[in-house]
């Protein structure tokens, strides 16, 4: 297994649309051990393949306290939403920065697993929360696109001023 770098905004892409997952090879099978790996490591709660720049649909979530209850979700999609939340996020392609988004309180996301089985999530809390976060990853979008064009200049300001620090 490897630790993947994970890209950085405003890396123009993360704004690439992830295509669908036709064969779930081998392949599939490693980029989703490495995800994890990488997830884990950060550590975060989930993480979408656009964000190590593999343009596919492909998501690892894991928000429970022991750590060992990884979700690894293919070609997901939202097929019911209702409620709302608003909740305070972050994303390891936005290190540093936080905000409060409202989405959907409970969701029913159909996938594919690792054996290419069609699986049903519904979920609601965090859960749902994290879900929403990556599947819009999968769509080049990111959580601070939800913010005021004022807050995005200043991160996207902020974080470029950090990239030149750190080069
Ligand atoms: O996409 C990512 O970078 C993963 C985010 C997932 C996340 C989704 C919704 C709300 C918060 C985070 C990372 O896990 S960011 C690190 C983190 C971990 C736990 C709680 C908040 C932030
Ligand atoms: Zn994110």
């Amino acid at each position: 297994m490897s630790l993947l770098p994970i890209l950085r905004f405003p890396d123009p892409r993360l704004k690439i649309p992830a295509s669908p997952i036709a064969r779930i090879d081998e392949g599939i099978h490693r980029l989703a051990r490495d995800m994890a790996e990488t997830m884990y490591e950060a550590p975060g709660i989930g993480l979408a393949a656009t964000q190590v720049n593999i343009h596919k649909r492909l998501i690892v979530v894991d928000v429970s306290e022991t750590r060992d209850h990884l979700l690894v979700l293919i070609n997901p999609e939202q097929v019911e939403s209702d409620g709302c939340q608003l909740c305070e996020e972050g994303c390891l392609s936005v290190p540093g920065i936080y905000d409060k988004i409202e989405r959907a309180g409970r969701i029913v996301v159909h996938y594919l697993d690792l054996d290419g089985r069609a699986r049903r999530l519904e979920a609601d809390g965090m859960l749902a929360v994290c879900v929403q976060h990556e599947m819009e990853h999968l769509e080049g979008k990111l959580f601070v696109d939800h913010l005021s064009p004022l807050k995005q200049k200043r991160i996207r300001a902020k974080l470029l001023k950090q990239a030149r620090i750190t080069a």
